[in-house]
């Protein structure tokens, strides 16, 4: 196994279901990642120990995820120099996921969070490998591909679809 370059991180093992997702994401695009349970809350020691080795053990984006009152990628962005891209995740604590995107959005000026979507973790892991591509060409040019992809996907689906007219193109895709 290579040197990890993401380190995907989350609040509690409850929230693995959706940060699994920058993992696959991650393995898709052929960039090396470690995965673990860091809560700010539970464990805020392992947390600060954490984000302080992260770059000299060759991490070089760190993806935090967490639900509710959620501190974690927040207060690993207050440790490291690394970027922190932030998982706000609705989960079993959460009013309805706003309290879990604000405590991530609504960082003071000087310690920013890469904040994407309400379990948006699939995103988070395309940007840490974006990160990671604009020092890395093997990187880049998956990036380009997996665009490519999106792009081509959206043009058969507008093709099928002008096609086979909408209702047709529904029940093959029901
Ligand atoms: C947060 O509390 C975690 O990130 C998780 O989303 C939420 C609930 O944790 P559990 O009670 O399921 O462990 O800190």
């Amino acid at each position: 196994m290579s040197q990890p370059k993401v380190g995907i991180i989350m609040g509690s093992s409850s929230d693995l279901p959706i940060m699994k997702e920058a993992a696959l994401v991650l393995e898709e695009l052929g960039v090396p990642y470690e995965l673990t349970v860091v809560s700010a809350h539970r464990t805020p020691e392992r947390m600060v120990d954490y984000a302080q080795k992260a770059a000299s053990r060759g991490l070089e984006v760190i993806v935090a995820g967490a639900g509710g009152a959620a501190h974690l990628p927040g207060m690993v962005a207050s440790v490291t120099p690394l970027p922190v891209v932030g998982v706000p995740i609705k989960s079993s604590n959460s009013i309805d996921g706003w309290d879990s995107v604000l405590s991530i959005l609504q960082m003071p000026a000087g310690v920013p969070v890469a904040t994407v979507a309400l379990n948006g973790a699939r995103n988070a892991g395309i940007l840490a490998a974006q990160m990671v591509a604009t020092h890395d060409a093997v990187v880049m040019q998956r990036v380009r591909e997996f665009k490519e992809r999106l792009k081509e996907k959206v043009l058969d689906d507008a093709a099928d679809l002008e096609a086979r007219g909408w209702r047709d193109f529904l029940k093959g895709h029901d």
